[in-house]
This record gives C-alpha cells, sequence and structure tokens, in this order.
C-alpha cells in the first residue's frame, strides 16, 4: 500500500492502493508510521508524501468500510486517520504534500498537516464530514483552522465541495501550484533546499510551531459540551445512513435525526 524510495536524505513515500482509490485504512497508516520510525534512524531531512504519478485521486480519504457503526466516535484517539496526522506533525523533519488529482476527506487533512504542499494546477480539495454525516474531532477542525482561516475552513466543511489548487494557492494554503509537468522538480527542488540546511534547527523549530499552533485554551466544560454533540451526530440515524449510502452507491437522505 506505500512504496519507499530514500536518496540524499530526502525520503519518498507513495500512496499505493489505487483499487480503493488511495483510502487510508489501518494497515496502511501502520506501514506509514513504521516507515517514519526508519527515517527517523536514519536521520531523514525531508519527506515527500505523493500518489503514483498521473493519479486521477491522490486519497479518497478515511477508509469508509473501517468506518465504525453508529455509537461509537467514528475518529478516536486511536483512530488510524489520528494516528496518521500525529505521526506527519511529530515527525522531527518537514513533510512535504505532492498533490495530483483530487483529495477528500481524511486525506484533505492529512494533507493540510503536512508541513508544505505542492500541487499541480488541476488538483482539487474536499472535506467531506458533511457528505458522510461524521462529526469530524476537535483536533482534525484545528488541522483545517491552522492549515486555513475560519471562512475557508467554514466552506470546505459545510458544502463538501471540491475546492481548486489555484484557489487555496491564492489564500496562501497551499505553498506551490505549478503545471503537473512541472510538480516533481518544484517538490523535490524544495526538498533538496530543506536537506540542505540545518537538520537541528529546522526539527526544533517545526516542533515549536506544532506547539504554539496547538497551543489553545478550552475549559474541560467546553470539551465535555463538544464530545456531547458528537455523541449526537454518530449516534444518529443520519450517521449510519451516510454509511449505508456510500456502501450502497446512492446519495444519503438525511432526516437531522
Ligand atoms: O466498488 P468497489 O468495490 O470497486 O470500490 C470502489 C469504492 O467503493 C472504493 N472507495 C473507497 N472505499 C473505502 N473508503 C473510501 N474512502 C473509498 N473511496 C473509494 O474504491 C473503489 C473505486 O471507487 P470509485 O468507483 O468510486 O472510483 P471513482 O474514480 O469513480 O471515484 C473516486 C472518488 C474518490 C470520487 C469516489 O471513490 C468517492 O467519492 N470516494 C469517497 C470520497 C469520500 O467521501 N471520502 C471521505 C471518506 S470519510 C473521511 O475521510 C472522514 C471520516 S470525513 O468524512 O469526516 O472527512
Amino acid at each position: 500500500m506505500l512504496q519507499i524510495h530514500v536518496a540524499d536524505h530526502i525520503a519518498t513515500l507513495t500512496l499505493d492502493r489505487e483499487q480503493r482509490r488511495n483510502a487510508l485504512c489501518e494497515e496502511m497508516v501502520q506501514s506509514f508510521a513504521a516507515a517514519l520510525e526508519s527515517f527517523r534512524t536514519a536521520g531523514v531531512r525531508c519527506v515527500v508524501l505523493r500518489a503514483r504519478p498521473g493519479c486521477k485521486v491522490w486519497s479518497s480519504g478515511h477508509d469508509i468500510e473501517e468506518l465504525p457503526a453508529a455509537g461509537l466516535d467514528p475518529l478516536a484517539w486511536r483512530d488510524p486517520l489520528r494516528k496518521l496526522v500525529r505521526e506527519i506533525e511529530t515527525f522531527p523533519a518537514p513533510v512535504i504534500a505532492m498533490i495530483e488529482g483530487s483529495v477528500w476527506g481524511g486525506a484533505c487533512e492529512t494533507v493540510f498537516a503536512c508541513d508544505l504542499i505542492v500541487a499541480a494546477r488541476d488538483a482539487t480539495f474536499a472535506a467531506t464530514p458533511a457528505r458522510l454525516n461524521v462529526p469530524y474531532n476537535v483536533g482534525g477542525l484545528l488541522t483545517f483552522l491552522n492549515a486555513a482561516n475560519l471562512r475557508l475552513a467554514k466552506e470546505m466543511l459545510f458544502t463538501a465541495a471540491p475546492i481548486s489548487a489555484e484557489r487555496l494557492c491564492s489564500l496562501g494554503i497551499l505553498n506551490q501550484v505549478v503545471d503537473a509537468a512541472e510538480l516533481e522538480e518544484a517538490t523535490y527542488t524544495m526538498a533538496r533546499r530543506i536537506a540542505g540546511n540545518a537538520p537541528l534547527s529546522i526539527s526544533v523549530m517545526k516542533e515549536q510551531l506544532r506547539i504554539l499552533a496547538g497551543a489553545h485554551t478550552m475549559s474541560p466544560e467546553d470539551f465535555e459540551r463538544i464530545q456531547g454533540l458528537r455523541r449526537v451526530v454518530y449516534n444518529s440515524q443520519d450517521y449510519a445512513e451516510g454509511i449505508r449510502a456510500f456502501k450502497e452507491k446512492r446519495t444519503p437522505e438525511f432526516k437531522g435525526e
């Protein structure tokens, strides 16, 4: 499910689960974590996260088949998607997301959790909790807020519509947008530049920025309130309907209950 290549302190991880449109499943995330651990030992100074060249779908997001039945938190601490985002955020070197094709749901959050994003001009990004009636978790919403801004995060989360790479780049959400033919060169030029700088300084600044970006106070009462509201969603008929409709390849009929 993952191809791994390391050269000149730069590691490349290629998503390789085309038959399920690179859906992010438990097995893939375990391989991802093991790869990052080996990169840490090998002193890798920059990671490029990509899909196979020419892909139409970079990743279709969380593996819907692995979402729990109604009644269980679909994005709890140990969920593969939550582990994947934490692995990226805590890896002691920059992770560059190299994007072509469409990015969906939890894969959009995963890309936004990367340190840098270089995308092909015709790439698109869609945040899809509202498409399935999934109650996104607090940390995941913070990823969107830190990567974008409140107005754009609301548009992406409420409409679930694919947003173009060019528009996101014009808003400062992506670092670079290039023609597909130049995507590799642009990405690895950035990776080589990072790998040629001081790794200690960069890894400490990455961790400092992670801590600063997550420094939000929230009272225990507010956290409990949010978790209670999320329980209403994942206990709802609509949550079961969202997953059922995907499996039956039809449009869900949400009733708000
Ligand atoms: O019919 P088969 O058995 O060949 O399987 C199909 C799809 O069911 C499967 N597949 C997936 N399986 C599990 N999880 C997925 N996320 C997923 N996406 C696709 O892969 C086979 C080929 O898919 P198909 O025929 O639809 O491909 P396509 O090229 O026509 O369309 C590509 C997509 C990405 C537009 C389409 O597959 C799609 O809309 N996928 C779902 C995108 C989505 O809603 N992702 C959100 C997942 S949930 C999540 O990430 C978070 C929990 S949240 O929702 O909160 O953001």
